[in-house]
This record gives structure tokens, C-alpha cells and sequence, in this order.
């Protein structure tokens, strides 16, 4: 599929031009000032990446390459007219910066499903673990494993010139994406189903292929797995799992050792791991109040009797989002067309309610609103996927798109190794007070 390629990086090298021209031409150029809050709050605000994937606004939510979701899960490709799109159309979008066409997904797919091959050792790595290893640290130690498959760890040993990394990148990245649906479901099914693994039926799409192998093979449960690849893939350069992905490739790391440390990100509670942590905790409130479908009332002396225990609410919040999350609103639209009366996500929509203004009262949370985790796993666990300590692989799966598509990007503009500085405190209490600082 050397077609895709070629459009990518014919499309790429315009954006190269420019990048070029802002680095020569314009690299004093004062573009923000950063506060000590800044700093003090985790660099919040303080431009300093470039993502073409995505685009992130507080009010508006997540756009990629400037679609939003409702207007991707119109325009994108999709299996049939009532389906939802395929993450293949996304990923090209993300990569490409067009809406593609039919054909365009269909060659993507088949792309993919030929390149899809797992290594033995890998298995045999997932293998040697502990059952009671965490699917994350199975998922992680996987994907490091996969690196003696790099071609561009090999392309540089042999001396390649500088200037064609991102085609021994792109092709890492291709097969990397291509082989995370059968690793993914050999760990579900190791874990959960005592190691009856199911092989990949090669004619079905990326998602589908997931959901197929995971031994969930109904549309419904294919129908879900394509919104939740879309929808998870990218949320801007900054969040965690990016950029510890893109940190990691500024080192010309391959992308197995890349995206493989923006994974061990994502296994933050604070970041990927709350879609499981949302179920367990929702689990524990229904055990302590002894009923599966609690009042708003008994929802809300939970939520308290949980912060009061200075934990948070998992699913609530974030980092820059000042508005429900639209991927959160596109799961519950997905849970009102398709679901009916399961207490599970009626709890989910009574939270909805009852949250916000309880964290909105307490006044130092900058964001009272439900993220997308806070909606993922009940949707999982409703369609039969009830094994919760694995939901956040299936989120690392849907990351790399987004990650990758940039990673890629990010070796066709040669960005530099990634070296910000670092200071004592004292050197901050200086700056602020004109004190020296005891630190
Ligand atoms: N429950 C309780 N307290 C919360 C809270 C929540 N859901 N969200 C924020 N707070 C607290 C913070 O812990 C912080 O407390 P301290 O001042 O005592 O440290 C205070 O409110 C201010 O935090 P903030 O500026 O509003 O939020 P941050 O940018 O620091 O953190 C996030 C963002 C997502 C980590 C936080 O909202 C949180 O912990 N949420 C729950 C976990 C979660 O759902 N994470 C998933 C995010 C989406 C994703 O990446 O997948």
C-alpha cells in the first residue's frame, strides 16, 4: 500500500516547508509567558508541542484535524449505513489530514491484516508472566518485545541518511498498529478465557478483527469497539500517553519503545487507568449500599463519603476539558439508541447528575464534568466485556492511532531530541520573591 505512504508524505512535506521557515525565519518570536503556576500545575497552557493530529478545546472538546466527533461519525467510512466509522478511516485522517474514501479504508484494512503477524516470542514474553500480572504490564512487556522487529532500528544501525527516518518510522508504526488487536485479545483471552486463543480471521476489519478474537464476535460488540477506537485515538499532544510517546521518539527511540512508554503512562489512574477504576469504584458503591440500582440520594452521600476519604471520582475531571466531555456524550448517545434499562449504565447516567455539582461546590476542582472514561466501561460491561482490569489495554490500542499518526509526523518534520529546562526551588523562589529560597 505504497499509495498511502506516498500521499502522506507528499502532504507532509508542505507542512515541512513551513515548519523550516517558522525555525529560520522566526525563532525569537515571543509566542506566551509562563507563570509559576504554571509550572507548579504540571506546565498547563504553556504551548509547547506540535500536534497536527488533534486539537483540544476546554469548551468544545477534542476536534481531529478539525472534525469533531459528531461530524466524523457522519463523514468517515463505516461498514454499513447504520454503523459506526471505522478507526481505519480515522487513522488515515489523522495521518493524512483528508477524509477518505471507501476504497481508501478497504486498502488501509487489508494493509494492516497482512502485516498483523505476531512474532512467537512475543507470546511466549506475555507468556512468562504471572497471571496476576496486570493486563497493562502484559500489554507493555509485549510491546517492548516487539521491538526486535523494528525496521528502523536496523535502518539506522546500517547508516541510513537522517532524512528517510520517517519512512523506516512510518513502516513501524504501520505494523505495530497492525499487530495490537492480536496481542490485546491474547491477553484477554489468556487471562480470562484460560488461554483458548482464537486466531484472526483475516477478511474482518481492524476493530472488528479485535472484537472477533476477543471471542465477542457479535455486531453489536464490533459496533462499540469501532466508536471506542475512534473516539479514545487522540486527544492532543500533551496528555500523558502522548506525550511520553513523543518523548521518547525525540531520543530516535524505535516506535516499539516509544509507544510502549506512552502505554506505561496510560496505566496512570489519574490517566487511562480510571476507565476501570470508574467500574471497581461503582462496584464498591453498589456492595456498600447493598443494591444494584442506587437512589441519586444514596449516589450522592457516596460521592461524598469518597472524597471525604481524599480519593477522587474516577471519570471526573481533567486536565483541560471545561465542558462534559463530547466523548463522553457520544457513548451516552450510543447507550440511548442501543441499551435499555441496564442498571449498570443507568447508575452511569445518575452519576451524571449527581457529580458535577458536588465537585462544582467544593470550588478548587477546575473541571466538575465527566470525562470519557466515566462512560467506557459500563458499555463494555453491558456487552459482555466484564473484565474491567482490561479495559484500559483496550483504550492503549486505540491510543496508538492517534500517537503513532503523530509520531510518524514527527520524524518527517526532524524534530529534535526534547530537552526543556529544569530548575532548583530556590531558583523559583527567587524568580517570584527576589528571596533566595531554602531548598
Ligand atoms: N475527584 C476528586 N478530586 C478531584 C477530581 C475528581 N474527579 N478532579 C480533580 N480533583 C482535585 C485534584 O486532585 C486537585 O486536588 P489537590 O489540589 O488537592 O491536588 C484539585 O481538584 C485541582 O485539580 P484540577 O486542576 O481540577 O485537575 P488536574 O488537572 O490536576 O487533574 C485529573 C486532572 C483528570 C487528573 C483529575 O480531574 C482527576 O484525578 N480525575 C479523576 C481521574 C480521572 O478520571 N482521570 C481520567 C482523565 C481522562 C483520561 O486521561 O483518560
Amino acid at each position: 500500500m505504497e499509495y498511502i505512504k506516498n500521499r502522506f508524505y507528499n502532504k507532509a512535506i508542505n507542512c515541512v516547508a513551513e515548519y523550516n521557515k517558522l525555525k529560520k525565519d522566526h525563532g525569537d518570536k515571543v509566542i506566551a509567558n509562563v507563570t509559576i503556576g504554571q509550572v507548579l500545575s504540571g506546565m498547563k497552557g504553556v504551548p509547547s508541542l506540535i500536534t497536527d493530529t488533534s486539537k483540544l478545546d476546554a469548551n468544545e472538546g477534542i476536534r481531529f484535524r478539525g472534525y469533531s466527533i459528531p461530524e466524523l461519525r457522519e463523514k468517515l467510512p463505516r461498514m454499513n449505513p447504520q454503523g459506526e466509522p471505522l478507526p481505519e478511516g480515522l487513522f488515515y485522517l489523522l495521518l493524512i489530514g483528508e477524509i477518505p474514501d471507501d476504497e481508501d479504508v478497504n486498502n488501509l484494512s487489508k494493509d494492516w491484516s497482512t502485516r498483523s503477524h505476531v512474532p512467537q516470542h512475543v507470546f511466549d514474553v506475555i507468556d512468562a508472566l504471572p497471571l496476576n500480572a496486570r493486563p497493562m504490564t502484559q500489554f507493555s512487556a509485549a510491546i517492548i518485545s516487539m521491538a526486535t522487529e523494528s525496521v528502523f532500528q536496523k535502518a539506522y544501525r546500517s547508516g541510513v541518511n537522517k532524512k528517510y527516518y520517517w519512512d523506516f518510522i512510518y513502516d513501524d508504526v504501520m505494523n505495530l498498529i497492525a499487530k495490537l488487536p492480536r496481542i490485546a485479545a491474547y491477553i484477554y483471552r489468556r487471562n480470562f478465557h484460560k488461554g483458548h486463543h482464537i486466531e484472526p480471521n483475516p477478511q474482518l476489519d481492524w476493530a472488528g478483527n479485535l472484537a472477533h478474537m476477543m471471542g465477542h464476535d457479535s455486531e453489536e460488540v464490533k459496533r462499540l469497539l469501532r466508536l471506542y477506537m475512534v473516539i479514545h485515538s487522540d486527544h492532543e499532544g500533551g496528555n500523558v500517553s502522548a506525550h511520553a510517546t513523543h518523548l521518547v521518539g525525540s531520543a530516535l527511540s524505535n516506535p516499539y519503545y516509544s509507544f510502549a512508554a506512552g502505554m506505561l503512562g496510560l496505566a496512570g489512574p489519574l490517566h487511562g487507568y480510571a476507565n476501570q477504576d470508574v467500574i471497581f469504584w461503582i462496584f464498591e458503591l453498589m456492595e456498600s449500599l447493598g443494591t444494584q440500582e442506587p437512589s441519586k440520594e444514596q449516589l450522592a452521600d457516596y460521592v461524598k463519603k469518597t472524597l471525604e476519604e481524599g480519593r477522587v471520582i474516577p471519570g471526573y475531571g481533567h486536565a483541560v476539558l471545561r465542558k462534559t466531555d463530547p466523548r463522553f456524550t457520544a457513548q451516552m448517545e450510543f447507550a440511548n439508541k442501543y441499551i435499555k434499562n441496564d442498571p449498570l449504565i443507568n447508575t452511569v447516567n445518575n452519576l451524571y447528575e449527581v457529580v458535577p455539582p458536588i465537585l462544582g461546590n467544593i470550588g478548587k476542582i477546575q473541571n466538575p464534568w465527566p470525562n470519557v472514561d466515566a462512560y467506557s466501561g459500563a458499555l463494555l460491561y453491558h456487552y459482555g466485556i466484564k473484565e474491567y482490569t482490561f479495559y484500559t489495554v483496550l483504550f492503549g490500542v486505540s491510543r496508538a492511532l492517534g500517537v503513532l499518526a503523530s509520531l510518524v509526523m514527527d520524524r518527517v518534520y526532524g524534530l529534535p531530541i526534547e530537552r526543556p529546562s529544569s530548575y532548583e526551588m530556590k531558583w523559583f523562589v527567587e524568580k517570584a520573591t527576589g528571596e533566595k529560597g531554602n531548598c
